[in-house]
């Protein structure tokens, strides 16, 4: 027998079907963000990284084109197994020699070469404003500020890519979620807290207005705790940003894991807002101490947060993207890690014996269960993981970081930085 059989067996004996997990996960989507390419660079302004993110370290052979960006997330994703989404950034709009427009003039032909890459490719495409990183971020608000010059061309903007989204969902024929993430805030004390909100929550309202069909755009709204420079207060805040949803029909909160406070998981805010929401969204990372968007890993949140998408059966109501930016290691491996890692959460989720486990919580049987849950982690999954590798045609062990090598030296280590 080989050692999937083997571990097949295994599985079948506390009555999980490996086979069928295998074959479910495969049409699941997740989307990889563009962004880890560049260190959230774009293509549209030289402006520094801004807006309360920060990307640290120096690692050689950043993509600087769309063509070179376009090559690397071909060369992650062909060591990935599962179906892609393609994540954009507004910033990362392609303008043709000489052509310019700003954010808020932004039209659906400065995507066009990326709705070709992504139908040769059968992938959806989401997409997320850019507040950040602009001369028009004054006194680090955007959405929120009381000068209606600034709030105008911000709100200009989004209602822009909600007109960008719906021309992605109509090319690809996959609908495209929206999310709306603006780092508005203050460094030291405020003396109005609730005026920035008040102007945040009607410029919210301004986006979504803007004619879309919502089968085919999902707006989302994200919350943060709080970004670098603006420490003491932040207008979409996570009562603020979970309120919003709840009061705008087709509005979806999104939920990035690196954007509470460290010891708050979104593992167990995930059902709870699957008792409310018809769909949600997650920003899927890895904050270290804070909102740091290390690279996501096969660990425990990472895994408990997969187990409440899978045993709640929400994977049809839950849109999963990654999120996270390390400039600081090799970006292609990065990604790969980072989705891999996600990939292996799901799989690993799937092959659970959710129901019983669920029937001895509800049994009041706490000692088995603590038994059982503890068993299933030395349950045979790697065997399963490469089986679901080998069916998708990529490697399923260490091996595919012989293809980033190869990469780095034939590719990454020829651009002059
Ligand atoms: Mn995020």
């Amino acid at each position: 027998m080989s050692t999937y059989e083997q571990a097949k067996k295994r599985y079948a004996e506390i009555g999980v079907d490996t086979d069928a997990a295998i074959e479910k996960l495969k049409s699941i989507p997740v989307a990889l963000h563009c962004w880890q390419g560049d260190d959230v660079g774009g293509f549209d302004s030289k402006d520094a990284l801004s807006g309360g993110i920060l990307t640290t370290g120096n690692y050689p052979g950043k993509a600087t084109t769309p063509e070179q960006l376009m090559q690397d997330i071909d060369k992650a994703m062909s060591l990935c197994p599962g179906k892609k989404k393609l994540n954009l950034h507004a910033s990362y709009a392609i303008f043709e020699p000489g052509e310019f427009v700003d954010r808020d003039k932004l039209e659906p032909k400065h995507f066009k070469k990326w709705v070709e890459y992504a139908k040769e490719r059968n992938m959806g495409i989401d997409f997320n404003p850019t507040f950040f990183s602009h001369p028009m971020v004054k006194d680090g608000l955007t959405l929120s500020s009381p000068d209606e010059k600034v709030r105008r061309f911000w709100i200009e903007h989004g209602k822009a890519c909600i007109r960008i989204s719906q021309y992605f969902a109509e090319e690809t024929g996959v609908p495209c979620v929206m999310n709306i993430w603006a780092g508005d805030g203050f460094k030291d004390v405020p003396a109005d807290r609730m005026g920035p909100r008040q102007r945040y929550k009607e410029a919210f309202e301004e986006i979504i207005s803007e004619p879309h069909d919502p089968a085919l755009v999902k707006p989302c709204v994200e919350s943060k705790v709080f970004g670098i420079g603006v420490e003491s207060f932040t207008a979409g805040s996570a009562e603020f940003t979970l309120s919003f949803a709840a009061t705008h029909p087709g509005c979806l909160p999104l939920m990035d894991n690196g954007h509470y406070h460290p010891q708050e998981f979104v593992s167990d805010k995930i059902p709870a807002l699957l008792c409310f929401f018809p769909e949600l969204a997650l920003h899927i990372t890895r904050g270290v101490r804070w909102d740091s968007d290390h690279v996501v890993l096969f660990e425990d949140e990472t895994k408990e947060m997969a187990k409440e998408v899978v045993r709640n059966n929400a994977l049809d109501r839950v849109y999963m993207a990654l999120d996270f930016f390390d400039a600081s290691i090799n970006r292609i491996s990065a990604w790969t890690v980072g989705f891999r890692s996600w990939q292996k959460a799901l799989l690993n989720a799937m092959c659970l014996p959710n129901e019983q486990l669920k029937k001895l919580q509800d049994e009041g049987k706490f000692t088995e269960l603590m038994v059982m849950q503890e068993e299933a982690k030395m349950l045979p999954f790697s065997a399963v993981w490469e089986r679901y590798c080998e069916t998708e045609g990529v490697p399923a062990g260490a091996e595919w970081f012989d293809e980033v090598k190869k990469y780095e030296a034939e590719v990454l280590s020829k651009r002059g930085q």
